[in-house]
């Protein structure tokens, strides 16, 4: 008798306890995405905002893929979203490496999804495609690849599927088309995920397919952006698909120039991040690397891959968990 009065008594106490929402629910984040118009919306049909941070190369830079070091993203600096971007051709890309390194690659996408999922966050499982200029070059790879994920991920509600980073050189928008009608039925036979597609130049002509869009559910388009080389212009781009009713994600942008290096502009990343915040728009910065180029987040001589003190930080670093700690996200 006791003991069951002792156990009611735990349980009326855990009930009355105040609830940290993020930190008490296990259940990943605010449930299934969907979109509607050109918003994201969680399972209450609320409007909803990503902000979060890219890995540089899974290759390249796995080590950054620990749980600690997600459990600080989401704790610390206020994510709930994380990109891990798997390289399709470059630095043992998954089409260019070997059978190992793709069962590596493999490995540490299910790691990600997990330390993600377990801290309440959304993860982007990102088909990284940039020196393979059109996606349409690895086309089958990308297709099994993408069986194989949504296959191994129908049970989670956390994550999205992005299917092509930066189509680029002659990529035509109906290239893009083309490809996406070819891989995304794989996905959709398990999951109404939500599916992030890149648009021709390197994800910034979002401008320029409002009236073509793709004929599926829970779909939407990338925009990228360098802040110190992508200015005012490039905001209008953004604007402008907006309007004409393109749901827009930034799912890679940085700080620095667009080659990954040079300068880095927080006043134009302001800017960029009040129209985005104006519109809901989810972004996401890359990298989170110690590599030694101004778009890395963490300073070239910090070795360490969790534990991070904002001082380990660069000034991409600095701006982007400053503006993570200010969000309500
Ligand atoms: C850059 C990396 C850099 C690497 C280079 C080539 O920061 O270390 O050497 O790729 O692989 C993008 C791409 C992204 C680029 C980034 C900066 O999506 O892969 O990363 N960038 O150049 N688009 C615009 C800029």
């Amino acid at each position: 008798m006791k003991k069951i009065l002792l156990i009611l008594a735990a349980i009326a106490l855990a009930l009355s306890l105040p609830k940290n929402a993020y930190a008490a629910d296990k259940d990943a984040t605010s449930g299934a995405l969907k979109v509607d118009g050109i918003y994201l919306t969680d399972e209450n049909n609320e409007k909803i905002q990503l902000k979060g941070v890219s890995t540089h190369g899974l290759a390249w830079f796995p080590d950054y893929v620990n749980n600690s070091m997600f459990k600080e993203l989401h704790d610390k600096w206020g994510a709930n979203v994380v990109r891990l971007a798997m390289y399709s051709a470059e630095y043992n890309g998954y089409c260019t490496g070997d059978s190992a390194n793709r069962t590596q690659l493999k490995k540490l996408i299910k790691r990600g999804v997990k330390y993600a999922s377990d801290n309440d966050m959304y993860v982007i499982i990102d088909w990284h495609i940039l020196s393979d200029s059109n996606p349409l070059t690895y086309k089958k790879s990308a297709k099994s690849f993408f069986k194989w994920a949504a296959k191994s991920f129908k049970d989670y509600d956390n994550v999205i599927y992005e299917i092509c980073n930066e189509p680029n050189g002659n990529t035509t928008w109906s290239d893009i088309k083309k490809y996406a009608d070819y891989v995304i039925p794989t996905i959709r036979s398990y999951t109404d995920a939500v599916i992030l597609v890149g648009t021709p130049t390197w994800s910034q002509d979002v401008d320029t397919i409002s009236g073509d869009l793709l004929d599926y559910d829970n779909i939407m388009y990338t925009m990228h952006f360098y802040a110190a080389t992508h200015k005012s212009t490039y905001r209008k781009k953004m604007l402008s698909a907006l309007k004409a009713g393109v749901p827009v994600f930034v799912s890679e942008f940085g700080l620095s120039e667009s080659s990954g290096n040079g300068s880095v502009s927080t006043s134009q990343a302001n800017k960029w991040a009040n129209l985005m915040d104006k519109y809901n728009v989810s972004y996401v910065c890359w990298s989170l690397s110690n590599k030694n180029e101004s778009s890395a987040l963490i300073k070239s001589t910090v070795t360490k891959t969790s534990g991070l003190k904002r001082s380990n930080l660069t000034k991409a670093g600095k701006w982007i968990f400053d503006k993570l700690n200010q969000s309500d996200t």
